[in-house]
């Protein structure tokens, strides 16, 4: 698995790999010269490393893949953790697809370059954006139709 150093959209992966109870190799590619938790160039000579010149990428068997859910999407199919039915499955992700805008306001900021329209999007997200998520995945879990610790019952999905 390879990504930069820091969690970003690679560290659900990395999650699921281990739930999944595999061994991995985690590859964190550092920004020449930068602080890794600068956004975001693509490092070079990794280039044939990357089917979309994007990271995360994970090598499965030789092979090269990205995008990274589809990489979360196949790894919850190896290791079982789609739940039980198709609702279960629609269950999970609609929670992976409101963290995913979550992540994406959190992106489109970082990669802001005005320093004050930044400030702006930081702001909406820390006093709107974020807690408005955080209070519907509340609301979402405390009426989850499964028992059981996790969203989809006794397992982690
Ligand atoms: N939809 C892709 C987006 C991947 C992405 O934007 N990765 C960034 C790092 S977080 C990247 O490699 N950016 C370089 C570029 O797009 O040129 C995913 O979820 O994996």
């Amino acid at each position: 698995m390879t990504y930069f150093n820091y969690r970003g959209r690679a560290e659900v992966i990395r999650y699921m790999l281990v739930v999944g109870g595999v061994q991995y190799e985690d590859i964190r590619v550092d920004l020449e010269g930068k602080p890794t938790r600068d956004p975001v160039t693509v490092p070079q000579g990794c280039e044939k490393q990357l089917p979309f010149n994007q990271l995360p990428t994970l090598e499965i068997d030789g092979e090269i893949f990205c995008q990274t859910k589809s990489i979360c999407r196949y790894l919850a199919t190896l290791f079982d953790l789609h739940g039980e039915t198709a609702k279960d499955r629609l269950y999970s992700e609609m929670v992976v697809e409101c963290v995913d805008d979550l992540v994406n306001d959190v992106i489109i900021m970082r990669r802001t370059k005005n320093e004050e329209q930044r400030n702006e999007l930081l702001e909406e997200l820390i006093n709107t954006t974020a807690p408005r998520a955080i209070s519907s995945f509340d609301c979402f879990i405390k009426n989850k139709p499964h028992g059981g610790p996790y969203l989809l019952g006794n397992r982690v999905s």
